[in-house]
Order: structure tokens, then sequence, then C-alpha cells
């Protein structure tokens, strides 16, 4: 029978106590819970000498909606494991993991809170040097060493297996590549917004691609992703990129995460033009936006490829030229679920609050039709890319 009971911060307490590995004996803990995630309970445990720590529980549902909507405990080990896992490969982008019990779902890791998360952080126009050379390092080593480059097929087949999981990928299904595209009931967007979305659900060429992207989410486990690189998901400041909350990791198509990254500074982009009225300022922080996005794309591809040529242990995969054909279609691939995660984040379940804080209903409108715009052209003009430059080009082309 299982032993997980749901924590609160007393239970927090005495567990950690119990433990006994993280602060003095006679230590004097406090606990708070300050969690503000869709799915889990995040609490703070601190001594009186500025020690502290992360616990994290799952809960057997996701918090975000209620107990209606029942959520597998398994995400925890998920978590954990796609941690420690990228956390060989790149120690200095990967939150650290302290302890793990899969039976309480729950993990200790290491405290962040002396980093800002990026999302709130872009939202004030802040802006970190290392960002995008930092994510491009941990998305193109975490994703090489994880591939059929590296693995052996036996060891990535009983990865495969060992990181299958049906309930989170269900709901990346569902709300990346289903819910937007049809009338349902999770979807979340204002009535002027209603024509717009008609227009984009009769886009016979878009349909076909998302439906072409998500066949790809559905049957190419080339990696170990991350899952759900939005900017939620990474701690910052000058000298710090860590990324955070692997729990939808599973093996799937390497472009996923990149273009998960991409699409959400892209929204940071269009929300942009109703964050910052002064026109200088605001130009700024999108040139620094697409910058980024430039550095992201040539980091990966070249760190990718130097890896391909280096290490690929795969006999016939090392055949000249292949790496290259296979980056073109992660390319590819990461431009068109760039566009989903613009068109989800708009009109589906999980929105950001780069758009929905904007105050002005009509500024907010706007920077909703942009992204919506942007996103579906990203889709259907995707396979037109060859090179990290052919995607950036058709970025600019279409951001304004
Ligand atoms: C019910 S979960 C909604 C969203 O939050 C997570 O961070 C994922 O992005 C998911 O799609
Ligand atoms: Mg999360």
């Amino acid at each position: 029978m299982s032993s997980y009971i749901e924590f609160d911060a007393k239970k927090v307490i005495d567990y950690i106590t119990n433990l006994g590995s993280f602060f003095d004996k006679d230590a004097s803990l406090s606990c708070y819970e300050f969690g503000d995630g869709n799915l889990n309970l995040v609490f703070r445990v601190q001594d009186t000498q500025e020690n502290s720590i992360i616990v994290k529980q799952a809960l057997p549902y996701a918090r975000c909606v209620g107990e209606s909507w029942p959520l597998t405990l398994d995400r925890a080990r998920i978590e954990a494991s796609v941690l420690q896992r990228h956390g060989e490969i790149c120690p200095d982008t990967t939150a650290k993991v302290l302890h793990h019990n899969t039976e309480l779902a729950l993990t200790v890791l290491e405290d962040l809170g002396h980093l800002r998360i990026l999302r709130g952080e872009l939202n004030q126009a802040n802006t970190f040097t290392r960002l995008s050379k930092d994510v491009a390092n941990y998305l193109a080593k975490t994703s090489f060493y994880h591939s059929s480059f590296y693995l052996t097929p036996s060891e990535k087949k009983a990865l495969v297996t060992e990181f299958t999981n049906p309930e989170l990928c269900a709901i990346t299904e569902d709300l990346f590549f289903d819910d937007p595209y049809r009338d349902a009931e999770r979807n979340n967007f204002p009535e002027a917004l209603q024509s717009s979305v008609e227009i984009l659900r009769k886009n016979k060429t878009l349909l076909v691609e998302v439906a072409k992207l998500k066949a790809q989410f559905l049957n190419a486990p080339e990696t170990l992703l991350h899952g759900d690189v939005h900017t939620g998901s990474i701690f910052v400041d000058a000298e710090h990129t860590k990324l955070i909350d692997p729990e939808f990791g599973f093996f799937g198509p390497i472009g996923f995460d990149l273009g998960s990254f991409i699409g959400n500074l892209l929204l940071n982009y269009c929300a942009q033009h109703a964050r910052i009225n002064a026109l200088p300022k605001r130009r700024n922080m999108q040139v620094y936006l697409l910058d980024n996005i430039a550095t992201t794309l040539s980091n990966f591809y070249a760190t990718w490829l130097e890896l391909a040529k280096t290490q690929t242990r795969d006999l016939s995969l090392q055949a000249d030229g292949y790496a290259e054909y296979f980056l073109t279609k992660v390319l590819q691939d990461a431009v068109g679920y760039c566009g989903c995660e613009l068109i989800r984040r708009t009109i589906g379940l999980a929105h950001v609050a780069d758009i929905d804080a904007i105050e002005d209903e009509d500024a907010r409108l706007a920077v909703q039709q942009r992204a919506l715009h942007l996103g579906e052209q990203l889709i259907i003009n995707a396979n037109k890319c060859r090179t990290t430059d052919d995607v950036y080009q058709l970025i600019i082309s279409f951001v304004n």
C-alpha cells in the first residue's frame, strides 16, 4: 500500500528533521508553502543561520484545477530523475536534487531563492547576458547525450521505458496540439478574439502541420526532454541560469524544448508592445530578445554538430552529412513547436503573465493577435528553414 500523505509545513519540518541531513541537529527550523505553479506544493525550510532548502511534493491532482483533475504522483520520480541525469551533464544549469522519496512523491532541492524567475525579470525588462548561451548549451548537451548518436540502442530503449510519462504527455498532447484548434472547454480567450481563432481553425495547411508536429511528439523518442522549458522554469541572475521543473520529461523530439524556449521569448517580445510605451526602451528589449533567439539557435546548432562530429558512438550515424541532415529536421520541428507554444499560451488553458498581466484590454488584445499570427506563420513556414539563419529570418519577417 502506498504510504503517500499530503504534507503541510509541520510534516515537512518533521520529515526533514528525521532525515537529519541538511541542518544542524539542534537547529530551529521554520517552513512555509509558496508554490504558485499549476501542479505541486513547494515549501521552503530554513534555520536561523540563513541555511535553507526547498521541499517539493506532487499532489495526486493538478493544483490549478483541483481534485477533479487527478494526476499521477509518478511525475515526482520523473522530475527528480531528469534533474539528476541532466545535472550530470550540465551541473551548472540544472537545479540540484538533494534527496528524493518516490512513495511520498517528494523531492528536496537546493534553494535557488537568491535567483529570480526569468519570466518575471523579462516582464520587468531586465536582461541577462548569459541566458541564451547557457540555455543553448544545456539543450544541446542534454539532448545529444541522451540521443541515439551517443547511447547504445539497448541503453536508450531502457531509458525510454524508465521515462515513459503518459499522463503528463497527455496534458501536452491535449493542451498543445488539440484544444487550441477546436472548441474545447479548457480554452481561455476573450470573445473579441473569437473571429481570429475561427480563421486560425479553418486554416487547413496549419492543421496538417500541427498534426505532423503532434505525430512527431507522439512517435519520435529522440532524447530525454525537459518537457516544459518556459521562462517560468528558469531561474537567473547575472552569473547563473538554472533549469527547474522537468516533470513533463520524457523521450521526445529534440526540437520540442528548443521551440518551447524560443516561443516563450517571442511571447515576451509580443507582450512588450503593450508593456513598454517608450519606443527606444521597447526596441532595446525586443532587440535583446531577438539577439537571444539568434544566439540560442546558433549555439545550440554549433554545440550539437561539434558533439555529433566528435562524440557519436553509433557507426552508421557517423556518416558524413547525416548530423547536418538530422539537425535540419530538429530546427524545423523547433520552429513548429515554437509556433504551437505561441498559440496555446494565447488561447489555451495555460497562459503566460507576460500577456495576461497587461491591464489595458485593447492593448492586451492586440498582443494576443500578434502572438496568434506569429504562431500560425511559424508553423506553416517551418519546413522552409534549412539553417539557423533561415529560422531567424523567418522569425524577423513576422515579428514587427
Ligand atoms: C495543467 S498544467 C498546464 C501547463 O503548466 C505546465 O507548466 C505545462 O506547461 C502545462 O502545459
Ligand atoms: Mg512547471
